[in-house]
């Protein structure tokens, strides 16, 4: 690092910058998003209250997307043997097909074995379904959708105007389960206006497939130290690169939720014995429903970031506590590490000191925060789209978290123990043991106090304030979607995708570490954006200006 060249950091002050994004706002809009930028103090075991999971503004431009999003795209969209019919207008399937990159590989059964991921199934609503109702026209869609494929399982989705005309999908799909016999059939009320965002979807979808799917099974897997992986969706295969070093440390992974899952893992989750939490907001309904119902514990892990991936590995070894899995652990990790080290000695001379801005949905901005640590980059501004307080503060504020109308509206799942499965899976003693040594069981410590002090954190970032943003405190490089990567383009900052990883990965684990050093470097050294001038840049009349003003 001695050859380094830090460069210069722009000098601003957190409370001028947050003035600044308000500055513009009518001062309603203005109170409101003010509770939204998050100067973070970094007090000691406290954080400043975020508010976080309310109503996007009419009229802003958000980066976020809508609960059916988060339902059939997000949780269930990665699983590759279910057939999802998305019971709706077409544009709502088109947009939702094959976007998110989300991959798969064949399975056990190799090609010949059953991929939906590539279809789109739609039961293309017209207006006079709209007006005499669709639910005839649904059951047409299922029936076809059986006789063609004869998948084990079917699931439809609500689109807003199912909702508003009052389909019964449950209805439907009921009985065409009863009517098929070998076939799970089951739907989402996961209409796109249910939820201020795609949380409310996430949850709808662990209610269902919890409620539907998990508990099926009963085989017992082959394997030692079992486990489900949840909160991981394989975007440019970060879940094969996981797979691998599960496979290479001996740890069984009965279940993904959901990257390149199958029915049969979801039925089988409740025979894991530990709950590895990668994705905390998309996931953690189901976490907690399957240590009630089940007896499994659950902790948090990150397999973004080579140091992350190791302190992961290390807490799932613990956690078992044998020897021979420990020491596994440790083999795979000094045989990893080298590799990751040399790429990241070379880049870190170029990227030491520089910085980014993340804003994702409601957890890789705070996973790549490590990743970005690892190459000498200080993350000086993060926020997610969609997440809860909890995210942001740390789940010890659940409690304070006051329920509102919207949230209400999502059903919340009255789960108990089963009567014959449920099973604990550590004593008392041992899990007081490990507690002891610091162990943290079903906890996530947010956001915010992995944030230097200082730092800005925003929540539903839009338009206006992203571009604020980029101009007053200049970023080495921006990561957001694609809603928002030609916009900061043009104000001359590279853009690195953090959804879809543009066309790249993976990035997870210890191969994927390396993919991103490499990318970043290459990116935060590029100087082509600050060339290129947009035509409104080099001709201010071309700029557009609003009434208000
Ligand atoms: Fe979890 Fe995700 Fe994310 Fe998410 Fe998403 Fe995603 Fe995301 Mo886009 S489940 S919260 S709803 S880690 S699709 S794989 S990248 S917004 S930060």
């Amino acid at each position: 690092m001695a050859t380094a060249t830090k460069k210069k950091m722009v000098q601003w002050e957190p409370a001028d910058i947050k003035a600044e994004l308000l500055k513009k706002y009518p001062p309603k809009v203005a109170r409101k998003r003010a509770k939204q930028i998050m100067i973070n103090e970094a007090l000691e075991n406290e954080t400043p209250e975020m508010t976080a999971n309310v109503r996007t503004i009419p009229g802003i431009m958000t980066m976020r997307g809508c609960t059916y999003a988060g339902c059939k795209g997000v949780i269930m969209g990665p699983t590759r043997d279910i057939v999802n019919l998305v019971h709706g207008p077409i544009g709502c399937s088109f947009y939702a097909w094959l976007t998110r990159r989300n991959q798969t590989d064949a399975g056990p059964e190799g090609p010949n074995g059953e991929n939906f991921i590539n279809y789109c199934f739609s039961t293309d609503m017209q207006e006079q379904d709209i007006i005499f109702g669709g639910e005839k026209k649904l059951e047409a869609a299922i029936q076809e959708a059986y006789g063609l494929f004869h998948p084990k399982s079917i699931a439809v989705f609500a689109t807003c105007p199912v909702g508003l005309i009052g389909d019964d999908i449950h209805t439907v799909t009921r009985n065409m389960k009863e009517k098929f016999g070998d076939c799970n059939v089951y739907a989402f009320s996961c209409e796109g206006y249910k939820g201020v965002s795609q949380s409310a979807g996430h949850h709808i979808a662990n209610n269902q497939v919890f409620r539907h799917i998990v508990g099926e099974n009963d085989e017992v897997k082959p394997g030692k130290y079992k486990i489900n992986l949840l909160g991981e969706y394989n975007i440019g295969g970060d879940g094969f690169e996981i797979d691998r070093i599960f496979a290479k440390c001996g740890i069984t992974c009965i279940s993904t939720f959901s990257g390149n899952s199958t029915y049969d893992q979801f039925a089988s989750a409740h025979t894991a014995d530990l709950n590895a939490v990668m994705c905390h907001r998309s996931i953690n309904y189901v976490a907690d429903m399957l240590e009630t119902k089940y007896g499994i514990p659950w902790i948090k892990v990150n397999f973004i970031g080579a140091d992350s991936t190791a302190k992961a590995l290390r807490k799932i070894a613990q956690y078992f506590g044998e020897q021979e899995l420990i020491d596994q652990v440790e083999k795979v990790i000094a045989e990893e590490m080298p590799e990751v080290m040399a790429a990241r000695e070379d880049v870190v001379t170029r990227t030491d000191g520089k910085t980014a801005m993340i804003f994702v949905g409601g957890s890789r901005a705070h996973h790549y925060q490590d990743l970005f640590n690892e190459m000498g980059m200080k993350t000086i501004s993060a926020g997610y789209e969609f997440a809860h307080r909890d995210d942001y503060e740390g789940r010890q504020v659940i409690p304070n978290i006051k329920l509102d109308a919207d949230s209400r509206n999502i059903e919340e799942l009255v789960v108990e123990a089963d009567e014959t499965r449920y099973k604990s899976r550590k004593s008392a003693e041992e899990i007081k043991a490990l507690e002891d040594e610091g162990y943290k069981f079903k906890h996530y410590d947010g956001l915010a106090p992995d944030m230097d002090k200082n730092t800005i954190i925003i929540d539903d970032l839009n338009q206006h304030e992203s571009e604020k943003l980029v101009e007053l405190m200049k970023p080495d490089i921006f990561c957001a979607g694609i809603k928002e990567k030609y916009s900061i383009q043009k104000l001359g900052i590279p853009m690195k995708q953090l959804h879809s990883y543009d066309s790249g990965g993976p990035y997870a684990g210890f191969k994927g570490a390396i993919n991103f050093y490499e990318e970043i470097d290459r990116l935060v050294g590029s100087k082509v954006w600050s060339y290129m001038k947009a035509p409104w840049q080099e001709d201010p009349k071309l700029s557009a200006t609003y009434g208000w003003e």
